[in-house]
C-alpha cells in the first residue's frame, strides 16, 4: 500500500452523559479522525487521545502533532505491505502509542478494502457478534449510581463496570451489590490507590467481583503484584500494560491475573493481537477496553474482539451510550444477550457520516 495523502480531523464530541473518573469528569470527548488515501482507496482511523492528559499523557493536541510533524511524513509514499512495517517506520518516536495506533488503524482500513477482507477476517477472529457490558462513571451518590444502573440492565447489558476512586468505593459496590447481589460486576480505579491507601481492596475483595482493575499506578507492576498477592479477585491491569513485553512482565511477576487490551495504549492494533495472543498461550483472560470511541474505533475493537482470547465482556457499548449523533452512518445497537454485532463488510466495514464529521470538527489538515 502507498498512502499518499493523509487528513487528520480534530474533533470536539458531545457525550450525551458526563463520564467521571479518578482521573476527571469527561463532558465532551476530543479525538482525530484519520482520512487516509492509496490507490484511489480511502481508509480511516481513530486516535482516542482526549482533550486532557487524565488517562495518559497524550492529548488530542500532542497526538496532532506527533502525527504531522513525524508520523505521517514518515511513513508517506512509501510501499507498506504489513502493519509490523508500518510499526518499525515509526519506531524512532518514543511512545505516543494513541498517535501511532490511530495511523495503524487506516493500514488496516485500507488493506481489508483492498483485499475485500473485514478486519475481524484479517485478524482471524471467528464469531458474528461479541459479549460487551458497560462501563458507568462515578455517579453523584450510591443511590443515583444503582439507578443508573438499574437503567444499563434493563437496556440489556449483562457485565456492569463502574468507576472507584478513594472515598467513593465500598459505599458504592455495596449499594449495587446488594440490589443485585449476582450481577457480573467489575470496578475500575484508573491508578488512583497506593500500596498504602490499597487496605480498602481487602473489604473490595469480598465482593465477588470479575476483577479490579487498574488500582495503582500506571508505572507500578511490582506493586500490583504486591496487592495481587494478597487478593483473591484478579486484578486487570489496563493503563500498565503498554506494550506486548510489559504484559509478558506483569505476567511473568504475577502482577494481575487478567488484561484489558487496547490498541490505542498499546500503539497498534498488531500489538493489541500480539497481547492477546500472550494471554491466549498462557490461559489467561483478555478483554476489549474502551476509549468512549467514535463507531470508527467501535468498529475496530469488535473486530479485534472476535480473537478466541477475549473471553471476558468488553467496554464496547452501544452507540446510544455515548452519543445522540455519532459520526459513522452505522449506529451499533445492544443484541438481547448483552452482544454486539461485529461489521462483515471490507476493512472496518463502517461508513463515514461527512456531515456529523464537519459537525464535530475543530480543525483540519492535510498531510
Ligand atoms: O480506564 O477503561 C478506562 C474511558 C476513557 C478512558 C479510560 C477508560 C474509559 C472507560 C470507558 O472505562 C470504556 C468505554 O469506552 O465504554
Ligand atoms: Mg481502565
Amino acid at each position: 500500500m502507498n498512502l499518499e495523502k493523509i487528513n487528520l480531523y480534530h474533533l470536539r464530541m458531545p457525550l450525551r452523559s458526563p463520564f467521571e473518573t479518578s482521573f476527571g469528569r469527561i463532558k465532551t470527548r476530543e479525538c482525530l479522525l484519520l482520512e487516509g488515501f492509496s490507490d484511489g482507496v480511502i481508509g480511516y482511523g481513530e486516535c482516542v487521545a482526549d482533550r486532557d492528559p487524565g488517562y495518559s499523557y497524550e492529548t488530542s493536541v500532542t497526538a496532532l502533532h506527533i502525527l504531522r510533524d513525524y508520523l505521517i511524513p514518515s511513513v508517506l509514499e512509501k510501499n507498506i505491505k504489513s502493519a509490523q512495517e508500518m510499526q518499525s517506520l515509526v519506531q524512532f518516536v518514543r511512545g505516543h502509542p494513541m498517535a501511532k495506533a490511530g495511523l495503524e488503524m487506516v493500514f488496516w482500513d485500507i488493506k481489508g478494502k483492498m483485499e475485500n477482507a473485514s478486519l475481524s477476517q484479517l485478524f482471524g477472529g471467528g464469531v458474528e457478534k461479541v459479549p460487551v457490558g458497560v462501563s458507568v462513571g462515578i455517579q453523584e451518590s450510591p443511590l443515583e449510581l444503582v439507578n443508573i444502573v438499574t437503567s444499563y440492565l434493563s437496556d440489556g447489558y449483562g457485565r456492569i463496570k463502574i468507576k472507584i476512586k478513594p472515598g467513593r468505593d465500598i459505599a458504592d459496590i455495596k449499594a449495587i451489590r446488594s440490589e443485585f447481589p449476582d450481577l457480573p460486576m467489575q470496578v475500575d480505579a484508573n491508578s488512583a490507590y497506593t500500596l498504602e491507601t490499597s487496605e480498602v481492596f481487602g473489604e473490595i475483595d469480598r465482593f465477588g467481583l470479575i476483577l479490579i482493575e487498574q488500582p495503582l499506578a500506571e508505572d507500578d507492576l511490582w506493586d500490583h503484584k504486591l496487592l495481587q498477592g494478597k487478593l483473591n479477585t484478579p486484578i486487570c491491569l489496563d493503563e500498565s500494560i503498554i506494550s506486548p513485553r510489559h504484559a509478558r512482565q506483569a505476567l511473568e511477576m504475577q502482577a494481575c491475573r487478567i488484561i484489558n487490551i487496547k490498541a490505542g495504549r498499546l500503539g497498534g492494533l498488531s500489538q493489541a493481537v500480539e497481547v492477546h495472543n500472550i494471554g491466549y498461550s498462557q490461559n489467561i483472560p483478555v478483554w476489549c477496553g474502551g476509549m468512549l470511541e467514535t463507531g470508527v474505533g467501535r468498529a475496530a475493537n469488535l473486530a479485534l474482539a472476535t480473537l478466541p482470547g477475549f473471553t471476558l465482556p468488553g467496554d464496547i457499548s452501544a452507540t446510544d451510550r455515548y452519543y445522540h449523533r455519532d459520526i459513522t452512518h452505522q449506529v451499533f445497537t445492544l443484541n438481547p444477550d448483552s452482544t454486539i454485532n461485529v461489521p462483515v463488510e471490507p476493512g472496518l466495514g463502517i461508513e463515514i457520516d461527512h456531515k456529523a464529521v464537519n459537525q464535530y470538527t475543530l480543525s483540519k489538515i492535510s498531510i
